[in-house]
């Protein structure tokens, strides 16, 4: 079988469907080059000599490449599934039609086993994005998101405001699951292993700074399943930015709480020459390996870390200052109530938005132009990031807080017993999955899709 040449006619025939993107298998495009390519192939990785792990990466690396468009710009794209499973790659926070969004539940296509394709699309909005497989793992703790599928976007804006001498990415993961029955009965996901940018502290090369610099750190959370706390010995945290979208007031905190899928952009001035560590603030995830060393040129010797005392994190200081307006009855409530059912003794629970599970749950329609608040009430004992593709959102109440503005994610994490309130614009249309990132949560069942009218 010989595919047709494709044509340059053809080509903005296609690139002009579904809002400027496409998607077609890739025999078609062979004369044009991709911008970027992603091969999804079996690599193993050495998180330390003695740490080594067989997974499936992006380009043969962990994290994959890091990539860098400009918002608005045409990318062409290819993916190639060179293993033996089908495969999607989600690109999250990017406002992308559902058909090459990544994800089944919005009609996203798999790629075969084998299979090449290519999608083109203009980036939007700007900012910290990444992307990552969005398969199913059930109870192998070696697939989906506890692999090695998961890579850095920085959506350039059309004019880039922030100051700093340096920029680097920070990935933090957790490698080598197992399931372990808690005091409750139910079956949780634990870890051997935890890595910065696929290395245990002290084996990877350390990040060299010099004195006076100001360092823009990129720091995703790609965890299948844990919140991570990282606070760097003898420094600060200037936040600017949270899931890639500028916050209204940025604040200088001395640690980050990140939960699965979460983004902080923050500057770090580097005004304490010595050798530290940035890592995970509880002992026994550090001890794991959750760790980098920060050295400064000229400096040598032992890299120091202190012990901060207490876990502190705080949506709210990030939103606008001021008293903010209740939304009225322009805005249209969306109630979901998350919960979860005993599945015996030794299984994993349920889990259920409104009392139904996915595929059952409900499939609220949207109304383009529309404004919807989720009102998401936790009744469970667990926390939940939870995340809405294809859309951004703003974090109006948690935690029984006052009203807030000006705070735009698309991952919040909703802790245990309470209720969040988040708003977003219903502007992209198309299906649009709603889910917890927890991966073992969204198989099972922790999953929802809104519809357009
Ligand atoms: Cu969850």
């Amino acid at each position: 079988m010989s595919p047709q040449p494709l044509t340059r006619r053809r080509f903005a025939q296609l690139s002009g469907m579904a809002a400027g993107s496409a998607l077609l298998p890739g025999a078609a495009w062979a004369a044009a080059p991709a911008d970027v390519t992603l091969e999804i192939a079996p690599y193993t990785f050495e998180a330390s000599p003695k740490h080594r792990f067989r997974t499936v990466a992006y380009n043969g690396q962990v994290p994959g490449p890091l990539l860098r468009m400009r918002q608005g710009q045409q990318q062409t794209i290819e993916v190639r599934n060179l293993t033996t499973e089908p495969e999607i790659v989600h690109w999250h926070g990017l406002f992308l039609p559902s058909e090459i969004d990544g994800a089944m539940e919005e009609g996203t296509p798999m790629i075969a086993p084998g299979e090449s394709v290519r999608f083109s699309f203009k980036p939007d909005p700007p900012g910290f994005r990444w992307f990552h497989t969005h398969t199913f793992a059930g109870n192998n703790l070696t697939r989906a998101q506890y692999g090695g599928q998961h890579g850095f976007l920085l959506i350039e804006p059309r004019e880039n405001a922030a100051r700093y001498d340096r920029e680097i990415f920070l990935g933090l993961h957790d490698w080598g699951g197992h399931f372990m029955g808690g005091d409750d009965g139910f079956m949780n996901p634990i870890y051997d292993v935890s890595t910065i940018n696929g290395k245990m502290l002290g084996f990877g090369e350390p990040v060299r700074v010099k004195q006076g610099e100001r360092v823009l750190m990129h720091l995703l959370n790609s965890s299948p399943t844990e919140v991570h706390w990282i606070a760097l010995a003898g420094h600060s945290f200037h936040v600017i930015a949270l899931d890639g979208n500028p916050v209204a007031q940025p604040q200088t905190v001395s640690m980050l709480r990140l939960a699965p899928a979460e983004r902080v952009s923050a500057v770090v001035e580097m005004n304490a020459p010595g050798v530290w560590v940035l890592g995970e603030v509880r002992k026994h995830v550090q001890a794991a390996g959750m760790g980098i060393v920060i050295e400064y040129a000229g400096a040598s010797g032992k890299p120091i870390w202190t012990q901060p005392e207490e876990l502190i994190w705080n949506y709210r200081q990030f939103a606008a200052a001021g008293e903010t307006k209740p939304s009225g009855d322009e805005v249209v409530r969306i109630e979901l109530v998350f919960e979860s059912k005993f599945q015996g003794h030794g299984n994993e629970e349920l889990w259920c938005i409104n009392g139904k599970s996915y595929p059952k749950t409900d499939e609220p329609v949207l109304k383009m132009g529309q404004r919807y608040r989720l009102v998401m009430k936790n009744l469970s004992a667990d926390d939940h990031p939870l995340h809405l593709h294809r859309h951004t959102f703003e974090v109006r109440t948690v935690d029984g807080s006052a009203e807030m503005h000006g705070l735009n994610k698309d991952v919040l994490l909703v802790p245990a017993k309470t209720t969040a309130e988040v708003e977003f614009l219903a502007a992209h249309p198309g299906r649009t999955l709603f889910h917890c990132h927890q991966q073992d949560h969204m198989d099972r069942g922790f999953m929802m899709v809104f519809r357009y009218a």
